[in-house]
């Protein structure tokens, strides 16, 4: 029997062998459970129930994956029966064991139909979680109370409320899953399922929980939500795992579904779904879907610094065998010593096993010189960030590389196009801009130059692909999309303190907004000494009349780069962050110097006036076509500077803020600030026809 989708296919088969049965999903690209695959759900558990033939039944998958949640784009319409919470509620009572055949990812829904199995059984690769958070929502069919159920609420607050899904062997540990599948997992699964004829049903609603004690609950649950920084599902999940100790299974359900249903509509459910298609929709670039990327296996390295090392672990985490040169020994041996110890680090955290951390390091060779890369299909650059350098490299690799040899440069603010111009083959040429630490920021800007050929910009967008990255194709300009963005925040910044607020309080307001880190944190975290370098770089063309501050200028010169040296807008000590007296007076003594009288700033004017910096600067990078679509900027701000992702992303945010209010905002900061901060053309006409980033 089957079930038919508005499409014609039917997403749900039953296969009534005896005595155990199948229940196969079949709903591309993940089986999502829409409103045809609930149905065709429904329809076989119930014929299970009836038919005397079948005594068990087992639910798989067809394709690569198990289901992986509900189907995210029926978010925005009415809700249609049959509603997930009564399916999965149908297989939980079915009177003859169902068994769960888990490959690929079970997700949202579909872990949660898992856990309503009377077993589950998955592959060695397989993965289970419930990511509704990340969506801005909590599991909406009994994910918050069958899942305390099975693994206990500690372990179930903390899958939860962070969305992180387990591989199966940390499942089978806390519960999750019953067996691994050693070969064939739907044979296995029937294998199971024929063992369970005749015992006593497993219903995991009909478990108890041991409770929490009510200090350790509340404290866990304030932890939470200190942790999501103004997201407000993880926190409302934990609510609903502690009741669980509590309640009746229905009652709990009732209880999470209301705050399913709640949240459902949110702005900031909208905003995290909107952050979900964006990164996928970043991949999709107007006119490069048929062009064919290039074949890349062997990938060169040159510079074995922070950089280096980390785009070297990120490409053999992704099974690329990879080179990485050096001018000197010494400069390799204390790559190769940093390389390793990202490794050990991973293995001594659990997250990689040791076999895995030595064939990785297998997959990385070491050379002196640039001669030993002509084998290499890609070579990128991160070495220092000076053009001359980086031209001079440039030409020498243009001279030993054979044609079709991609050369990428990781800078992060110089003109690509100089750079291409060095070569005899700018077309080949491409920024491949990782953000730190390379292995595990998943933002990639790919910098195309006026030069680069479409088809070494598919091949960015595939290596990306590979690498797990989220990259975003963006044009040519001081600092790309993200640096320049933060460029222009900072200065904003820093105009504050002139005006009356310290650092610290900058910082603050913005963590509150959501940032993990305000402006003056991050710096240090960086170091100062480069911002220093490009200010001085860019010195000579400045205009005279533009406003700045000097403070940071002040810091260099006195040696403070920030972390590294112990001192640079805060003082370490102990690692601890402090505020620093001798900042205070750096920062009230310019006041004094511009003759700005210092007064109290609120946390909201200074979210307001940095949102507005940014807003207005991603306006200018589309007018310019640095990137074609706004939601290119969205995901570089969300993942590669911490901008919320439950506000979607500053252009996102802005619809909903308003465009006329931040013009307004824009238009003061220009009579105030001066040249640099005049209002973009697009602002200026999107205010005034009131259309939207986002119609
Ligand atoms: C939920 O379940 C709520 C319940 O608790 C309660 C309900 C009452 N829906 O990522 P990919 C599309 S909330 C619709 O490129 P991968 C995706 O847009 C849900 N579409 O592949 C893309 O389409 P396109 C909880 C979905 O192999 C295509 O599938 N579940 C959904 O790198 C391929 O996706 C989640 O949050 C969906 N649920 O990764 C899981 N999922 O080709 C979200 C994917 O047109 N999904 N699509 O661009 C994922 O994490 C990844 O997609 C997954 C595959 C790991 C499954």
């Amino acid at each position: 029997m089957t079930a038919t989708s508005p499409e014609g296919v039917d997403p749900v088969r039953l296969v009534s062998t005896s005595p155990v049965a199948l229940i196969e999903i079949d709903n591309p690209p993940v089986n999502a459970t829409s409103q045809a695959v609930r149905a065709g759900l429904l329809a076989a558990i119930q014929e299970v129930g009836r038919n005397p033939q079948i005594e068990a039944v087992v639910i798989a998958c067809a394709g690569k994956t198990f289901v992986a949640g509900a189907d995210i784009r029926e978010f925005g319409q009415t809700p249609r029966e049959p509603h997930l919470p009564d399916v999965i509620n149908a297989i939980e009572a079915c009177s003859k064991p169902v068994v769960a055949a888990i490959q690929g990812t079970a997700l949202g829904g579909g872990c949660e139909i898992a856990l309503a199995c009377h077993a589950r059984v998955a592959e060695p690769g397989a993965s289970l979680g419930l990511p509704e958070v990340k969506l801005g929502l909590v599991p909406g069919a009994g994910g918050t109370q069958r899942l305390p159920r099975l693994i206990g609420l500690e372990a179930a607050l903390d899958l939860v409320t962070s969305g992180r899904p387990v591989k199966a062997q940390e499942a089978l540990r806390l519960g999750l899953v019953d067996r691994i599948s050693s070969g064939d997992l739907r044979q296995d699964a029937t294998e199971l399922a024929r063992e369970l004829i005749g015992q006593p049903l497993r219903r995991t609603g009909e478990r108890s929980v041991v409770a929490m004690d009510a200090e350790t609950a509340s404290a866990k649950a304030a932890e939470i939500r200190k942790k999501a920084r103004g997201a407000e599902a993880p926190g409302k999940a934990a609510e609903l795992v502690l009741l669980a100790a509590g309640l009746p299974l229905q009652d709990g359900m009732a209880r999470e579904r209301e705050t399913f249903l709640d949240l459902r509509c949110s702005e900031q459910s909208a905003a995290l779904r909107h952050a979900f298609f964006a990164e996928r929709e970043v991949m999709r670039l107007p006119g490069l879907d048929s062009v064919e990327p290039r074949r890349v296996q062997k990938v060169g390295i040159v510079g074995a610094g922070t950089m280096g090392s980390g785009i070297a672990i990120a490409f053999a985490d992704a099974g690329f065998d990879v080179r990485i040169v050096e001018t000197s020994e010494q400069a390799l041996t204390a790559g190769q010593a940093r390389v390793a110890d990202v490794y050990d680090k991973q293995v001594a955290s659990g997250r990689i096993t040791a076999a895995a951390r030595d064939e990785r390091l297998r997959a990385i060779g070491y050379a002196i010189g640039t001669s030993s890369l002509s084998d290499r299909d890609l070579v990128i650059e991160a070495v220092f960030e000076d053009l001359e350098v980086k031209r001079a490299l440039f030409r020498d690799l243009d001279a030993v590389l054979p044609p079709g040899t991609i050369l990428a440069t990781n800078t992060s603010y110089l003109d690509i196009s100089l750079i291409a111009d060095a070569t005899s083959r700018p077309a080949d040429v491409v920024g491949l801009h990782f953000f730190s630490p390379a292995h595990v920021m998943r933002l990639l800007e790919i910098v195309r130059t006026d030069a680069t050929a479409a088809d070494v910009v598919a091949t960015g967008l595939a290596l990306a692909k590979r690498l797990r990255k989220i990259p975003v194709v963006c044009r040519v300009c001081d600092g790309f999309v993200g640096n320049r963005i933060l460029s222009r925040y900072r200065q904003q910044a820093e105009y504050l303190l002139e005006e009356g607020a310290l650092p610290h309080e900058v910082d603050a307001a913005l963590e509150a907004f959501g940032f993990p880190m305000g402006p003056f944190a991050v710096s240090d975290l960086a170091g100062l000494d480069i911002n220093w370098a490009r200010r001085k770089r860019l010195a000579p063309t400045r205009d005279p009349r533009e406003r700045y501050v000097d403070i940071a200028d002040r810091l260099c010169e006195a040696g403070r780069f920030g972390r590294k040296t112990g001192a640079g807008w805060y003082r370490y000590e102990g690692g601890k962050r402090e505020v620093d007296p001798v900042v205070t007076a750096l920062v009230e003594e310019s006041s004094q110097r511009r003759g700005l009288t210092r007064r109290a700033i609120s946390a909201d004017e200074i979210q307001s006036r940095i949102r507005a910096a940014i807003v207005n600067e991603a306006c200018k990078i589309l007018d310019e076509r640095i990137v074609e679509r706004p939601l290119d900027v969205d995901v570089v701000m969300m993942h590669g500077y911490g901008y919320p992702a439950w506000r979607g992303g500053p252009l996102f945010e802005a619809d909903r803020v308003g465009l006329q209010s931040i013009l307004a905002q824009v238009q003061e900061r220009a009579a105030q600030d001066g040249p640099g901060w005049e209002p973009a053309d697009s602002l200026i006409n999107r205010a005034a026809s009131g259309a939207k980033f986002y119609p």
